[in-house]
């Protein structure tokens, strides 16, 4: 017998694919074949395609890799053009902003001028990526809560990269590209400006990360468990009694007096979502342009102790 399908269940149905509706969409943007994959089919839905590029799509990608190669070659570059170390250091080489004596101006290239354009192309591509959002929910007429939630990751990005510098007057406050050396980066603002843990929206994003990460944890537990019942297919699960969405609902009620509905819990990892870059980005906002030093901040504002 064909079971329904989730992670756990190795039952692979493949009928004709599914290419999509037609209706009010652009198709000629959208590729024509699709394909079948059984490595995928264990991971979510088999079918692979059709794929919709378009335009933001095209530019998102090819900026991207813009951005990509040229952070790659200026690490061949530090490799001394061999294979061999570039591999050994991949984690440590680095492409860095400028240094702060060339403040808001466009620098010689060695000396961070290619990374600002290095950085123009990213963020053409972040921006590209995120219209794509926009627009293919546009086409389906959906609401646009994925390109909502992006928005919120963006802000981020953008405060650390873009708007944070420019309020300091300096493009050196922007993270440098490197995989330790953005870590290292990360540990020296937290110096600099006494302590990000006591910037109060360091702690809000804190507290809406692992949220996230519960909130996470308990959905994917909880349809799991229903699964049985046809939980994953959330067809007639709203309203009908004694049905998979019945039980998950009573679960919670049961342990902790208060469930969410089929429709709450997603506005409820929504928002814990958007909230922690939403938050993340006010507090580096605020670092260095509002509060020199969060510790001083702190004992100042009630929130840490004044003798210490
Ligand atoms: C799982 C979705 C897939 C995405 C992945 C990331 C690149 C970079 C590198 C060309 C959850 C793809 C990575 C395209 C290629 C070069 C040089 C998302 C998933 C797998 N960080 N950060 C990582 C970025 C910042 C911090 C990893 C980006 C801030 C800490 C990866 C940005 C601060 C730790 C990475 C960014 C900060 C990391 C895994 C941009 C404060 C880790 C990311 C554009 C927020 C972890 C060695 C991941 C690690 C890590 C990418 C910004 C802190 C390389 C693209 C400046 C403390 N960061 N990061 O899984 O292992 O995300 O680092 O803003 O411990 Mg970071
Ligand atoms: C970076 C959003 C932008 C990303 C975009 C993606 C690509 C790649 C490629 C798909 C992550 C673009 C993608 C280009 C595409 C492919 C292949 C989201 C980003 C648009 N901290 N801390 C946070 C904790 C400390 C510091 C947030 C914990 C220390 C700084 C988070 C601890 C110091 C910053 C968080 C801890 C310090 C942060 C990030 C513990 C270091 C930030 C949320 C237990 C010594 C950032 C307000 C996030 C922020 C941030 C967690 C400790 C420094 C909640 C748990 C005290 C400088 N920290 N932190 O979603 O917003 O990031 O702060 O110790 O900038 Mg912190």
């Amino acid at each position: 017998m064909a079971n329904y399908q989730n992670i756990f269940t190795q039952v692979q149905v493949q009928g004709p694919p599914e290419m999509g509706m037609v209706e009010d969409a652009d198709l000629r943007e959208r590729s024509k074949s699709a394909r079948f994959s059984s490595l995928f089919g264990w991971l979510g839905n088999a079918q692979l395609g059709p794929f919709y590029l378009g335009v933001f799509g095209m530019v998102g990608l090819a900026a991207g890799l813009i951005w990509f190669v040229m952070v790659g070659m200026w690490f061949w570059g530090q490799a001394g053009y061999n294979p061999g170390v570039f591999l050994r250091d991949l984690f440590y080489l680095s492409l860095d902003p400028p240094s702060p004596e060339y403040g808001l101006s466009f620098p010689p290239l060695a000396e961070g001028g290619y990374y600002l354009i290095a950085s123009f192309f990213l963020l053409i591509s972040v921006c590209a990526w995120w219209l794509r959002a926009w627009t293919l929910a546009e086409q389906q007429k959906m609401g646009k809560h994925v390109a909502y939630a992006f928005a919120s990751a963006i802000w981020l990005f953008l405060v650390l990269g873009l708007i944070r510098p420019i309020l300091m007057g300096s493009w050196s406050e922007a993270v440098p590209y490197g995989i330790f050396t953005h870590l290292d980066w990360t540990n020296l603002f937290s110096i600099t400006y006494g302590n990000l843990f006591y910037n109060p929206f360091h702690a809000l994003s804190i507290a809406f990360l692992y949220g996230s990460a519960l909130l996470f944890a308990m959905h994917g537990a909880t349809i799991l468990a229903v699964s049985r019942f046809g939980g994953d297919r959330e067809i007639e699960q709203i309203v009908d009694r004694g049905t998979a969405s019945e039980r998950a609902a009573l679960f919670w009620r049961w342990t902790m007096g208060f469930n969410a509905t089929m429709e709450g819990i997603h506005r409820w990892a929504w928002w814990f979502a958007v909230l922690c870059t939403l938050t993340g980005g006010i507090g580096i906002l605020l670092t260095g342009t509002v509060v020199d030093n969060w510790y001083v901040w702190a004992q100042e504002h009630g929130y840490a102790p004044l003798d210490q």
